[in-house]
């Protein structure tokens, strides 16, 4: 039936929501996120992650992003760094920065791709040489979920390095071939049988969020609240889930933190609020 992610749970998994800073703990020692996110009419996405990465405790962030984007941009988050690749034309993303992407990774800990990556030419070959060019753990999120999808999941090879993919049920469907509607039936038979199909970590978003294991081992987090079901939620927990990975967790450990944690700011922001329907994400990462 899937374990649920209480705190004991999670502790005995080794992803303690209890955490705390080593005394003599240094931004170095909690690791470096890389992100390469946004296009010229999602920029926002790619900020929500970048923040929600610095907010679950990442010691450094930086956001690759192609270059039309950085002038509104600079100083928008202070605390992060930014990172020009090559545009493909107003503000949308070039294949080309692949290489650019996987040299700023060579100093950094973990990627993540797909918030607000928007659709492109050469997208394929450009996620393709992040995929298989990224020797370290690797996020999947949003756009560049559809991108594994348009030539068939099964033909991507498997990577060495850990691979967390965070779909909801729309992107789950794509990958899959099952409608949305078969996804949601099954959710947790879905989630399981890809995730050690494929031998990824495969987060299936929505309320009740499943996190399945390449081992087959299933979790079931409880945490959360309908007011999450605004623009950017997603965004916000690929960050997270980043941000937990640079700081040492392993895949299985960061998702099931991230989404518990996710949901927990969640609550806590709906309960701010007169009406959860006004909540927006930027209160998730507030309450984080
Ligand atoms: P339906 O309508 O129910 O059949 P898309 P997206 C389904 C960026 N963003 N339960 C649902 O299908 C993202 O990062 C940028 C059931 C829905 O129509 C991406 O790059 C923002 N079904 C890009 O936008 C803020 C569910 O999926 C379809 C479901 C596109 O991402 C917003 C939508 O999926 C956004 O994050 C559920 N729980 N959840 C910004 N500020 O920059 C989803 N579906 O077509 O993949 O569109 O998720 O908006
Ligand atoms: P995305 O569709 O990629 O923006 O992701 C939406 C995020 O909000 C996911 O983490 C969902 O689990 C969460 N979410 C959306 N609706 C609900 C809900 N009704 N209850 C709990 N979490 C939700
Ligand atoms: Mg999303």
């Amino acid at each position: 039936a899937g374990t649920v992610l209480t705190e004991a749970a999670l502790s005995e998994l080794g992803a303690d929501p209890g955490r705390r800073r080593e005394p003599d703990g240094h931004k170095g020692t909690y690791g470096h996120v890389l992100l390469a996110a946004g296009s010229l009419p999602m920029s926002g996405a790619g900020l929500l992650a970048a923040k929600a990465a610095l907010r679950a405790g990442c010691g450094l962030a930086t956001w690759a992003l192609p270059a039309a984007l950085l002038p509104p941009l600079l100083g928008a988050v202070p605390e992060l760094m930014l990172a020009p690749v090559a545009d493909g034309g107003s503000g949308a993303w070039n294949p080309a920065a692949a290489n650019e992407v996987l040299r700023l990774l060579e100093a950094r800990d973990v990627l993540a791709v797909g918030p607000g990556l928007g659709r492109f030419p050469g997208e394929g070959a450009y996620l393709r040489a992040l995929w298989e060019g990224a020797a370290r753990p690797l996020v999947v999120d949003a756009d560049a979920l559809n991108i594994l999808a348009a030539s068939g999941f099964a033909a991507w090879p498997r990577r060495e390095a850990a691979t967390v993919l965070t779909p909801h049920p729309g992107e789950m469907a794509r990958l899959t071939g099952l409608t949305t509607a078969e996804v949601q039936r099954d959710r947790l038979g879905v989630a399981r049988g890809f995730a050690a199909e494929h031998g990824v970590t495969l987060v299936l978003k929505g309320a009740r969020t499943i996190v399945a294991a390449p081992d087959g081992r299933v979790f079931v987090n409880v945490t959360g609240h309908p007011g999450m079901a605004t623009g950017g939620t997603g965004d916000c927990l690929t960050g997270i889930i980043a941000g937990l990975l640079a700081q040492g967790l392993d895949a299985v450990q960061a998702a099931a933190l991230g989404v518990y944690l996710h949901g927990r700011a969640g609550e806590r922001a709906a309960a701010l609020r007169a009406n959860p329907a006004s909540m927006l994400t930027g209160d998730i990462l507030d309450a984080l």
